[in-house]
């Protein structure tokens, strides 16, 4: 495989020992290429590949939703892994812990993980490279760019990394290699979701959602009725949210049940470079892999420090503007504004799990429309994306929430009060772009049920 797909993070030599992937955001066997990796090192050293994957008791306010979710995709990860004999098991608690304890049990020769810029994780791989002796590997796995390989630096916006990413795409928009059986070492115990998640401290009150199934299987099935029913009309119909027109493969990426790549080498295989490919590709690949360039090479993602000079300079000099109308968090929560349009949206996302797109950006900016400051603002929004959206707490999330209230990768505009420069949405846009009673029709009731 493409060796600019990895990144040393332990340089030592290797010995004998059986070959570990702790997988975490890569939550799947094939199309991965961690798995790749770890499988022609087993091969080349004669030596068993073996999974691992470390559950935590709580994760970034993550809630029952998610661990429920996620869970249940590792179920059918662990069945397709020992289809291919791979050893696959769970540990629970402290992966600082949890993970050089099971190395050194095993005896393992190397180590690998995927690749992943939250802070959390990277301090996660920094304490657990200190506490081993053996050779340490992160595999990009996520990005068909990887992004530690694309750019040295934060990019300025879209149109700084489309040319980087476009050049390198001809070398890593590859067909996967098929993984071959390996022979049969041993089983773990099968992973039980409902066990699992009776022993995790998460919010019960924030359920799994219906019509989003987890899995790979459903994210490829996903997949396919996006190509059959919807990529034609992509371009036209995706930011209108009384459309269903997105994909919503977002949940199904965020946790790894289906690479981008393949999402990509499936749509190329079509032959149709016309505007909805285009714009679908620019989408998944081009905004996607900026949000982890932007994580990865700013580590204040999630705070107002991350914002380009001139919004933290234009956002202080309106941080004394009268607002209007100002929300708790409470109130933003239960959707108790004053604008049912905002309420929709926010139910939107409370019950389905899922806010559309073009109503993500409206409703992060009229959270720093309504708050008394962009500091606040921005928390409430991470709290709230977090706690209810099955893509949240990933790159994509942390990025356009900085874009929406920081102007991040945006450019400034018209100055204007309490936005200053950032770019502004209001409901007379909204009303021109589509029929906003249906909207709320269609979500507002939602907060009955
Ligand atoms: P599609 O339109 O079908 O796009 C396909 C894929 O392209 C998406 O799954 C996603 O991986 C990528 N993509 C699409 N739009 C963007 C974008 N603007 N930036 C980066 N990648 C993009 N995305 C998340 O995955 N998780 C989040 O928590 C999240 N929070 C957001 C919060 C705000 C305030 C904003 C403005 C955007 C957020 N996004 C987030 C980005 C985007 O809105 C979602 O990725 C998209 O709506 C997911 O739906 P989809 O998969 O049906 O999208
Ligand atoms: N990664 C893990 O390695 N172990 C976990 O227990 C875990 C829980 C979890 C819950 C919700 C969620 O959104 C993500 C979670 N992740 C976990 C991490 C995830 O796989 C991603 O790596 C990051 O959230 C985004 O890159």
């Amino acid at each position: 495989m493409n060796k600019n797909r990895i990144n040393i993070l332990k340089k030592i030599n290797h010995r004998d020992g059986p070959i570990v992937y702790w997988m975490s955001r890569d939550q799947r066997i094939e199309d991965n290429w961690a798995v790749i990796f770890g499988l022609e090192l087993a091969k080349e050293k004669n030596q068993p590949f073996v999974i691992v994957f470390n559950l935590v008791k709580s994760f970034l306010d993550a809630t029952y939703r998610h661990f429920h979710f996620m869970l249940m995709g590792l179920k059918e990860t662990q069945l397709k892994s020992h289809e291919y004999n791979i050893p696959f098991k769970l540990l629970l608690g402290n992966p600082i812990e949890n993970i050089p304890e099971f190395l050194r049990k095993i005896k393992a020769g190397v180590l690998i993980t995927d690749f992943d810029p939250l802070k959390i994780k990277r301090y996660w791989k920094n304490k657990i490279s200190q506490a081993i002796d053996i050779p340490f590997y992160e595999v990009d796995a996520h990005n068909i760019v990887p992004t530690f390989y694309a750019s040295d630096k934060m990019e300025f916006a879209a149109y700084t990394y489309r040319p980087k990413i476009k050049k390198l795409l001809p070398y890593f928009l590859e067909e996967f290699p098929i993984i071959d059986n390996q022979k049969k070492y041993w089983d773990f115990e099968e992973i039980n979701p409902d066990e699992l998640l009776s022993q995790i401290k998460v919010d019960t009150t924030v359920r799994e959602v219906k019509d989003i199934k987890p899995g790979a299987t459903n994210a490829q099935l996903e997949l396919d009725y996006f190509i059959s029913h919807k990529l034609n009309k992509y371009n036209e119909l995706r930011n209108n949210p009384n459309y269903n027109y997105q994909s919503n493969l977002s949940p199904y990426l965020h946790f790894g049940q289906i690479s981008s790549q393949r999402i990509a080498l499936e749509i190329k295989k079509l032959n149709s470079e016309d505007a909805n490919t285009e714009s679908f590709l620019e989408e998944l690949i081009v905004r996607r892999e900026l949000s982890d360039n932007f994580c990865y090479y700013c580590p204040n993602y999630d705070n107002n420090l991350g914002f380009h000079e001139w919004a933290i300079k234009s956002l202080q000099e309106h941080s004394k503007d009268e607002r209007e109308f100002t929300y708790t968090l409470e109130q933003f929560e239960k959707a108790q504004t004053h604008e049912d349009l905002w309420n929709a949206a926010q139910m939107e996302m409370v019950q389905k799990g899922k806010m559309h797109g073009y109503m993500r950006m409206y409703w992060a900016k009229k959270i720093l429309e309504w708050t008394p400051n962009p500091e606040e603002a921005q928390k409430m929004a991470i709290y709230l994306n977090d706690k209810y959206s099955i893509d949240g707490r990933d790159p994509n999330g942390y990025t356009g929430i900085a874009w929406s209230i920081g102007g991040v990768h945006d450019r400034p505009w018209a100055d204007r009060p309490v936005f200053g420069k950032i770019r502004y949405m209001n409901l007379n846009g909204a009303q021109r772009k589509f029929d906003i009673v249906q909207y709320i029709n269609n979500n507002l009731y939602l907060k009955l049920i």
